[in-house]
This record gives structure tokens, C-alpha cells and sequence, in this order.
């Protein structure tokens, strides 16, 4: 079995889950905040079995897109860090899906 963390963007994370949740593929979401954003961003934890992996990554691929966002990024004036401040905006493409495909030594419902 594999555990598929995905980190996917909140305009994507309904219509994935439904399309996993309609192939029968478990999934939990998490409520998550990018670490250079600082936006929010959702991750799915996709338990499923190996021979499903291909399928639930194609899912994925299917339904999230990438985008570009806007952000400012601090500049430094006579050696002071601005943030906000005297910031340009900076174009950065978000990918469509982060993933880690981890394998699972036990996996228990108790
Ligand atoms: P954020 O950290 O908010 O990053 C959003 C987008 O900003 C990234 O898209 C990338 O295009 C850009 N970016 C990130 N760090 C950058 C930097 N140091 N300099 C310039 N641009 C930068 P993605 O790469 O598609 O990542 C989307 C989200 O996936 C990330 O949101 C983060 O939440 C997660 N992620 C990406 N790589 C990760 C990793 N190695 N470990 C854990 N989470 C990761």
C-alpha cells in the first residue's frame, strides 16, 4: 500500500475529492498553508493500494490545473528588510499538484 500526500490548490481540492472519492479511493483533506505564499493550500492524504497509484496520480492530473498567482517578495533598502513595504510583485506559477508517494509498513482501522 501507498500513502499519497498532495498538495493541490483550494480551487481543485472539490472536484478531486469527488472524482477519488467516485473511483472508490479514500481520502482525508487537510486545510494547509504554503511556506512562500503564505496562502492557503489544501493536502489530500490518498491512502490506496499499489496497483491504484497510477490511477489515483492520472486523477490528479486530470483535475488540477496550474496558475499563475501574484506575490511581493521583501526588498532590501540600505541593508532594512521591507515586507509589504515597498515590495514589487513578483509572477510565480503554482504547480498543479505537490505529491509524495510514500509506502505504508501497516495500515489498521481499528
Ligand atoms: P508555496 O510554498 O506557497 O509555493 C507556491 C509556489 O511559489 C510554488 O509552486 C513555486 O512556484 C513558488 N515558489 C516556492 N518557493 C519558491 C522560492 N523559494 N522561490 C521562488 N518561487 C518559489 P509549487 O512548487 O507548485 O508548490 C505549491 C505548493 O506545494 C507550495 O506552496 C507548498 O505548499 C507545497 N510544496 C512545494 N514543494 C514542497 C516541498 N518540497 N515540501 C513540502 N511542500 C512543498
Amino acid at each position: 500500500m501507498k500513502l499519497i500526500i498532495a498538495i493541490v490548490q483550494d480551487e481543485d481540492s472539490s472536484r478531486l475529492l469527488t472524482g477519488l472519492m467516485r473511483k472508490g479511493i479514500g481520502v482525508t483533506k487537510l486545510a494547509t498553508t504554503g511556506g512562500f505564499l503564505k496562502a492557503g493550500n489544501t493536502t489530500l492524504m490518498i491512502g490506496v493500494e499499489d496497483e491504484r497509484v497510477e490511477e489515483a496520480i492520472s486523477t490528479i492530473e486530470s483535475v488540477c490545473k496550474s496558475r499563475k498567482q501574484l506575490t511581493t517578495t521583501p526588498t532590501t533598502i540600505s541593508g532594512v528588510t521591507t515586507s509589504g513595504f515597498n515590495a514589487f510583485p513578483v509572477e510565480v506559477t503554482v504547480g498543479g499538484a505537490t505529491l509524495f508517494v510514500l509506502s505504508v509498513d501497516q495500515f489498521l482501522k481499528i
